[in-house]
């Protein structure tokens, strides 16, 4: 158990989510939350920001060259953005799952873009897409202190500990 401990604090996966400005104007901040508290993952930092234009160029530097980057940045710095990170076993892989596809009208029903969104450009929610970008994300959104690292009682249900 104390080893269990010890490997959980040290390596345990987190990715970087965010409620875009369309989530959180439509109310759907509790709704997403509970999708990944209710599934067994922990949430270790939450704060609601506007993020300014730069940063949201920052944020989405992979996509400069496309077409839409221009339009993306300027909505996701548009209103109050509800950034999250999420840690848990395969959190970033199977948040990527929860979320859906990229444009709600491929996601399927059950996910959260599948459920609460209808067009790529309003798809309520962000998640990292891999290991090294929710590292990036994490850095770019939070301070190291702003992150809480803590052992939840259910964790010996949610994963067992033998
Ligand atoms: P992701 O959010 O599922 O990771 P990305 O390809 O990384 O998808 O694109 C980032 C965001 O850019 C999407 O969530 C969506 O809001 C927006 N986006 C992606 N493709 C389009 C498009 O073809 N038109 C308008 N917006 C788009
Ligand atoms: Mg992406």
């Amino acid at each position: 158990m104390m080893q269990y401990q010890k490997v959980y604090a040290d390596e345990m996966e987190r990715t970087f989510i965010a409620i875009k400005p369309d989530g959180v104007q439509r109310g759907l901040i509790s709704e997403i939350v509970s999708r990944f508290e209710r599934k067994g993952y922990k949430l270790v930092a939450i704060k609601l920001v506007v993020p300014s234009k730069d940063f949201a160029q920052k944020h989405y530097h992979d996509l400069k060259e496309r077409p839409f980057f221009n339009g993306l940045c300027d909505f996701l710095s548009s209103g109050p953005v509800l950034a999250m990170v999420w840690e848990g076993e395969g959190v970033i892989k199977y948040g990527r799952k929860l979320i859906g596809a990229t444009d709600p009208q491929k996601s399927e029903p059950g996910t959260i873009r599948g459920d609460l969104a209808v067009v790529v450009g309003r798809n309520i929610i962000h998640g990292s897409d891999g290991p090294e970008t929710a590292k990036d994300e994490i850095a770019l959104w939070f301070e190291p202190s702003e992150l809480v690292s803590f052992t939840s009682n259910a964790e010996k249900w949610i994963y067992g500990s033998n």
